[in-house]
């Protein structure tokens, strides 16, 4: 069966075009035509349009609205409620570096405008599952985390990919409960991070990643928990040996270091069997790696030893 896959661009539903964008829609457009960085100017128009859809990732569901995906939130440094995305706009955006470094051959900073300018910008619509059993779609913007490592060299002896996230005193209430463990670390191995679904996103809905999503800049790898997810990134660092995360340090028995997605797998205090869909409120079936099986199963095939799920 041949099944013609709708370019990004061709899809019709799309209405960002019409967008200020301030980021990387050169980078996004050059990459998507397969062109070279020597080549010609593009036209003013082309300038214009978002960073086209990726269309290998499909939701196969409906995307969030804009409203629900912004103002539902979890960032406990503004605190443990769904509504912090008010407080979160006191989150400087700009300047925005994001340190590279431990077991790299060249570390250094990259300032996020680089990094909008320089990276292959697409646009990709992701599930996204919290271990909470609530669940949304939402098209990201933004690059595979693979890049930006290719561009600092991993030493074999990296093992880790460990994300340190914003601890800003001054603009994040949250950080004055200090019974957390701040500043969020997350972690993932290098093999995950190299598989092509793992996303460093800097915007949705065709617009910068708002601060209560994780701007300028969070991670996201859509087969796992979303907590798994670090917002704001400030330091991505290759390491040997595993790195203890926010929520393993908080609670390692309910919250682990692969949480992988698998609804046969309950969380000790409640079923992962289904999740409310954020908007409609609706109950749909939660699936094995939420869905992405295909592209990841292949990376725990050596792992059956570990605590794979959540
Ligand atoms: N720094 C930081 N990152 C974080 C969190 C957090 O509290 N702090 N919450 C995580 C959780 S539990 C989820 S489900 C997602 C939620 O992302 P969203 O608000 O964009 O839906 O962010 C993750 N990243
Ligand atoms: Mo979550």
């Amino acid at each position: 069966m041949l099944i013609r896959i709708p370019r990004g661009w061709e899809i019709p539903d799309r209405d960002a075009t019409a967008e200020a964008l301030v980021f990387g829609r050169r980078a996004a457009l050059k990459a998507a035509a397969g062109l070279g960085a020597g080549s010609i100017a593009l036209p003013a128009f082309a300038q214009d349009a978002p960073p086209a859809r990726n269309p290998r990732y499909l939701a196969g569901r409906e995307i969030t609205a804009e409203k629900d995906a912004t103002t539902y939130n979890n960032y406990y440094e503004f605190g443990t409620d769904k509504g912090i995305h008010r407080a979160a706009q006191k989150l400087p955006q700009r300047p925005w570096t994001v340190k590279v470094d431990g077991l790299v051959d060249n570390p250094r900073g990259f300032d996020i405008e680089e990094l909008l300018k320089t990276m292959p910008m697409e646009e990709r619509v992701y599930r996204l599952r919290c271990v909470e059993a609530w669940s949304m779609v939402v098209p990201w913007t933004g690059f595979p985390i693979a890049a930006l490592l290719k561009a600092v060299g991993p030493k074999s002896e990296a093992k880790y990919v460990r994300f340190e996230t914003a601890a800003l005193p001054a603009a994040m209430p949250g950080l004055r409960q200090s019974w957390y463990p701040w500043p969020y670390i997350e972690a993932c191995t290098v093999d995950e991070a190299a598989n092509d679904l793992s996303f460093l996103v800097t915007g949705a809905y065709g617009k910068p990643l708002p601060p209560q999503n994780g701007g300028p800049v969070r991670f996201h790898q859509p087969w796992k928990y979303g907590f798994k997810a670090g917002k704001s990134l400030v330091r991505i660092s290759l390491v040997a040996q595993r790195p203890k995360t926010f929520w393993e340090a908080i609670q390692a028995s309910e919250y682990g270091f692969w949480a992988n997605v698998n609804p046969e797998v309950s969380h000790p205090r409640w079923s992962q069997a289904s999740e409310r869909v954020l908007g409609s409120g609706e109950r749909i079936p939660t699936q094995l790696f939420n869905g992405y099986g295909e592209f990841v199963a292949g990376l725990y095939t050596n792992l059956q030893k570990e605590r794979l799920w959540a």
